[in-house]
């Protein structure tokens, strides 16, 4: 067996595969969820009941999306409206519409890693919103934070919708509000979902449901690593687990092996094996309140200049500026 030290990783994906299932205890990013069955298995949660985050912020864009317009356009100067993690685009096209039926000078600029559904995202765009000026940006939000810095001179809105943001440790996401910060100029703005805390039953419900569309969302990280990287998993042995904790905010996704399980992932040369009972953490998603989203933003040096919210506060969008 090679030492990690000496490998030569062809992609980001294969190196953090290797370092995160050769780490005690193993951990993969939850950014490896979306390839295409994963793409497909997100956009079946946010279709359950289970999942209130989508209906949360569809309904908040949908109450105010004359007054976040307003705001887009307070000084009549034409921007470029960038979107990190644009998916399908089902709750910004609320934002698109409304922009467009009022003559506004923009074009919208989705991010995604996933270039399938970007693919998909022009498609259903031409078709629904024809007047709409689209270019589309594959990459990760890192990478295309650089992108958005270099962007011709144009004034920047940057739409970060979902609470992808909680995907992020706090300290992850700080460093993150900082380089978003340096992205932008005086005058341009960013309009942000963070989910919030809630009753701990409603956060575990939404990250665990019944019919097991989440489980499945969960274990296709190790479908993907079976197909790209020539990995032998057997899904059927690890169980998808949830867990929240109401004092952090953070609730945790976990794969745990039911019996003891040998792998083999030929990419990386890489054989490895786990106990039973031995975890895989794969995910956090972070739910937030004020206290935190303002410490957040203080320690990222931008200030919050209004927040949305839904009769439940169960989700707030913030918009920040430099
Ligand atoms: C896309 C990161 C916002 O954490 O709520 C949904 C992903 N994971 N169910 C989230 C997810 C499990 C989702 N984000």
């Amino acid at each position: 067996m090679q030492n990690q030290k000496t490998k030569n990783f062809t992609s980001e994906f294969e190196k953090e595969v290797f370092e995160g299932l050769t780490a005690y205890p193993k951990h993969l990013s939850s950014k490896y969820f979306y390839d295409e069955i994963g793409d497909k298995l997100f956009q079946d949660i946010m279709a359950m009941p289970e999942y209130y985050l989508t209906d949360c912020e569809f309904n908040i864009l949908g109450a105010n999306k004359s007054e976040i317009s307003a705001l887009f356009q307070a000084d009549n100067v034409p921007f470029s409206l960038f979107e990190l993690g644009a998916g399908d685009g089902k709750k910004t096209k609320i934002l698109l519409n409304h922009l467009v039926e009022n003559k506004t000078v923009f074009d919208y600029r989705p991010i995604d890693i996933s270039q399938n559904a970007l693919d998909q995202l022009e498609a259903s765009l031409k078709a629904e919103i024809p007047n709409l000026e689209v270019n589309p940006i594959q990459g990760t939000y890192f990478e295309t934070l650089r992108d958005i810095n270099q962007a011709n001179g144009r004034k920047k809105i940057i739409l970060f919708l979902g609470s992808n943001i909680g995907n992020l440790l706090h300290e992850q996401a700080v460093d993150f509000l900082n380089n978003l910060r340096d992205s932008i100029n005086e005058g341009d703005l960013v309009f942000m979902g963070f989910d919030q805390k809630k009753h701990p039953q409603t956060i575990l419900d939404a990250y665990n449901d019944q019919t097991g569309i989440t489980a499945a969302f969960n274990k296709n990280i190790l479908r993907r690593i079976n197909r790209e990287l020539d990995g032998n998993f057997d899904l059927d042995k690890f169980i998808h687990w949830e867990v929240y904790d109401p004092e952090t905010g953070t609730a945790k996704s976990f794969l745990v092996a039911t019996a003891p399980v040998s792998v083999t992932i030929e990419r990386l040369g890489l054989e490895i094996r786990l106990n039973q009972w031995e975890t895989i953490h794969t995910e956090i998603s972070q739910k937030y309140d004020d206290a935190v989203v303002e410490w957040l933003a203080d320690k990222s040096g931008l200030s919050i200049v209004s927040q949305f919210t839904d009769a439940q506060q169960h989700y707030k969008n913030y918009v920040f500026k430099k």
